[in-house]
C-alpha cells in the first residue's frame, strides 16, 4: 500500500472529539492518502504497524506542530467598495447605528456591490481571501447580504463559489438577505415586514432551487430584524432543509439567540448582549464570538463567557471580516482578541477557531486531526500551540495542506511545492 504523504517527528495539537483541551499528541506523526487522514498516533506505532507502507513524500517535522487547518465561520469577504470615510466619522463620534439610520452602513456597501460586475466584485473580494489563506485559514464561511436584491445576492453567492474554484479553500455559503432593509422598500407602511415576506416568498426559493446557500443567516437586532421576523425567515428555510445561523443580541437583547436556539441555530454569532440567564436555552448551537467587530466598535459589553463555559456551551471564534465593523482580514488576529479582549484561553481561541468553527458551518470531518477527517494541515514552526494566539503577527505556517495536497506555507517551497 502506497500513502501520499507522511509527517514524522511532530507535536499535535489534535482538538479529537475524545480528547480534553488541545488533545496534544507528542512525539507523533501523521498520514495522508489523498484527501484523507489516514494515520494519526505517536511515531512508534507508526513505526511498528506500518512497515508494509510506501510513502510518496515524507516530511521531518523535527518537533514542529500540526494543528488543523483554520476555519473562518463566519464571514462577509464579499463586499464591493469600503467604509473608510464612515471610519472616519465614527473616530470623530457618530455611532455606528446612527451612520446607519442615515442611509450609511450597510446600505452604502449595498451601493457599491450592487453597482460592480460580477468580475469586478470577484476581483475586490479575492485579495481578502488570500490575506485569509496566507495564516493557514483552509475553511471560510462567506454571507450575502449586501445585495439585497434577489439579482446581487445570487451575484454575491456566485462569486463566493467562484473564490472556491480558483483557491485552494472550502467554502460555506450563507444566504443574509435579512440584513438590512434595501431602498427599495423603505417607502411601504412596514418596510421590515414587507421586505422579509420577500425573502421568503422570492428570494430565499430563488437562492435554494439554484443551491447557492448551504445555511440562512438574520440580522436580529434594533437596527435590523425583530426576533418574530427573523423567526419568519426561520420556518422558511427549514421548508428548503437549509440550517440557520443567526446575528442575535450584538447591540441590544432582543432574545433572538434563544429563539434561534429553539430552530436548531447551528451557531448564534455576537451575543455580546446575551443575557448570562439566557445561556441554558441555546442547548448545542455553538456561540460563535467575533472579537474583532467588538473591538473596532470599541464595544464595552462582554458576552457572557463565564456562563457559556458553565454551560458547556460550544465557542467559536470568526474574524466577521466586513468592510463596516470589522475590516480585519486575520483569524489569528481574531484568536488574540478573543483572549485579551474576551478572557479566552489560548486553548480555547484555538479550539473555536478549528474544532468549534467546523461544528458551527455543520461540517463534521474537519476541524480535528483525526483518521478518516479532512486532509487540512497546517504544519507551524512553534514550541507550543499558546504561540498562535500570543502573538499578532508573529506566526505564518511553515506548510498548508488543503484537501490532502500542499498548497502553501513559509517552508513548502522545500518540499517541492
Ligand atoms: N453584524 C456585523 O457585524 C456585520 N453585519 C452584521 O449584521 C456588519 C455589517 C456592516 O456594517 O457592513
Ligand atoms: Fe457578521
Amino acid at each position: 500500500m502506497e500513502y501520499d504523504w507522511l509527517i514524522e517527528n511532530v507535536n499535535i495539537a489534535t482538538f479529537a472529539a475524545d480528547t480534553d483541551g488541545y488533545g496534544i499528541q507528542e512525539k507523533a506523526a501523521v498520514a495522508i492518502q489523498g484527501n484523507e487522514i489516514v494515520f494519526v498516533g505517536p511515531m512508534d506505532a507508526w513505526s511498528k504497524d506500518h512497515s508494509n507502507i510506501e510513502v510518496r513524500r515524507k516530511i521531518d517535522g523535527a518537533g514542529k506542530w500540526v494543528t488543523p487547518g483554520l476555519i473562518d465561520c463566519h464571514t462577509h469577504l464579499v463586499f464591493g467598495g469600503n467604509r473608510a470615510e464612515e471610519f472616519e466619522w465614527r473616530l470623530q463620534g457618530e455611532s455606528y447605528e446612527s451612520i446607519a439610520k442615515k442611509g450609511g452602513g450597510i446600505l452604502s456597501s449595498v451601493r457599491h456591490t450592487r453597482a460592480l460586475s460580477l468580475e469586478d466584485l470577484y476581483r475586490q473580494s479575492a485579495p481578502r481571501l488570500e490575506r485569509l489563506l496566507e495564516e493557514g485559514v483552509t475553511t471560510v464561511e462567506i454571507k450575502s447580504g449586501y445585495g439585497l436584491d434577489t439579482e446581487t445576492e445570487i451575484k454575491m453567492l456566485r462569486v463566493a463559489k467562484m473564490l472556491e474554484e480558483h483557491y485552494p479553500v472550502t467554502i460555506k455559503t450563507t444566504f443574509l438577505g435579512a440584513h438590512a432593509v434595501p431602498p427599495e422598500f423603505q417607502h411601504f407602511d412596514h418596510p421590515k415586514q414587507a421586505y422579509i415576506n420577500h425573502i421568503c416568498s422570492e428570494m430565499l426559493p430563488a437562492i435554494a432551487a439554484q443551491k447557492l446557500a448551504d445555511a440562512v443567516d438574520v440580522f436580529c437586532e434594533g437596527i435590523g430584524f425583530s426576533a418574530d421576523q427573523c423567526e419568519q425567515v426561520y420556518q422558511a428555510a427549514q421548508q428548503y432543509n437549509l440550517p440557520i445561523k443567526a446575528h442575535a443580541e450584538q447591540l441590544s437583547d432582543l432574545k433572538g439567540a434563544v429563539r434561534a436556539a429553539q430552530y436548531q441555530a447551528i451557531s448564534v454569532d455576537h451575543i455580546e448582549y446575551l443575557n448570562a440567564e439566557d445561556v441554558s436555552q441555546l442547548r448545542s448551537t455553538v456561540a460563535v464570538l467575533l472579537p474583532a467587530a467588538f473591538y473596532c466598535l470599541k464595544e464595552t459589553q462582554l458576552p457572557p463567557i463565564e456562563a457559556l463555559r458553565k454551560n458547556n456551551t460550544p465557542m467559536a471564534v470568526a474574524t466577521d471580516l466586513n468592510p463596516g465593523t470589522a475590516p480585519v482580514a486575520s483569524l489569528l488576529t481574531a484568536m488574540n482578541q478573543a483572549c485579551i479582549l474576551m478572557g479566552l484561553t489560548p486553548q480555547e481561541a484555538l479550539k473555536g477557531a478549528t474544532h468549534f468553527a467546523a461544528q458551527a458551518l455543520d461540517i463534521k470531518t474537519k476541524g480535528q486531526i483525526k483518521t478518516g477527517f479532512d486532509a487540512d494541515i497546517l504544519l507551524w514552526n512553534i514550541q507550543h500551540p499558546a504561540e498562535l494566539a500570543y502573538g499578532v503577527n508573529f506566526h505564518r505556517p511553515a506548510c498548508i495542506w488543503q484537501a490532502g495536497k500542499l498548497k502553501g506555507g513559509k517552508e513548502a517551497s522545500r518540499y517541492g511545492f
